[in-house]
């Protein structure tokens, strides 16, 4: 196995194409960040998979990549296909799925959310940057927890994001914020049914939300 690999969940999303190619993508594949790069194994649909093979020498640890770098998988663009998003130290990279299981060449898409000071300075240990689809159109946007509170920054639908913006100045890392850290899991849901999804934060004192106002 390859040192930092993190199988995730390539496919979630199904389809309700007539093509055989995209019928096959509705199989959960396993997709892992190893040394020279992304590796992919294809679902064999009976439980086994096939040989790993490199897809991308992009986003890992050859390339600049570690655990202070968040990757994730998600369907950007609402094609069903799982596309791969990184946040890097100079912002956030974006590669997406050419619908075979192999991904085009990463591009940067924010100058923000990234580990340099100019980029905002986020680290793993102080702050979450995670995915959350905030608008209802399927395009799952970055929600970032901070140091002086929420960041947004929404899916243009392509896997382009708007310009963030701050939103809250709570669940932030700052003790102006509230002093949220690495203890204190935040995550959106919908709590409240109207079908966007709202905030929930484990504090130090108990369980604190919001919603949308
Ligand atoms: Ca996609
Ligand atoms: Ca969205």
């Amino acid at each position: 196995m390859h040192e930092g690999q993190q199988p995730r969940d390539l496919q979630e999303k199904g389809t309700r194409s007539s093509s055989p190619q995209l019928r096959q993508q509705v199989r959960t594949n396993i997709v892992g960040f190893a040394n020279a790069g992304v590796f992919v194994a294809l679902n064999n649909g009976n439980g086994t998979f096939g040989k790993p093979r490199q897809v991308l020498g992009n986003f890992g640890k050859n390339a600049g990549w570690s655990s202070s770098h968040p990757r994730m998988l998600a369907d950007l663009t609402g094609d069903g296909r799982a596309d791969i998003i990184g946040f890097g130290d100079g912002g956030v990279w974006v590669s997406l799925n050419q619908g075979d299981g192999t991904f085009r060449e990463p591009t940067k898409v924010l100058s923000f959310f990234g580990a340099r000071s100019e980029a905002g300075g986020w680290t793993s240990a102080r702050h979450i940057r995670t995915l959350a689809d905030l608008t209802g159109d399927g395009r799952p946007d970055i929600v970032g927890f901070g140091e002086h509170g929420v960041w947004v920054a929404l899916n243009n639908g392509d896997g382009t994001f708007q310009q963030p913006v701050q939103v809250l100045s709570q669940f932030g890392a700052s003790s102006n914020a509230g002093g949220w850290l690495g203890g204190h899991p935040r995550m959106l849901a919908d709590l409240n049914g109207d079908g966007r999804r709202d905030i929930l934060g484990f504090a130090n004192a108990g369980v604190i939300t919001a919603s949308r106002s």
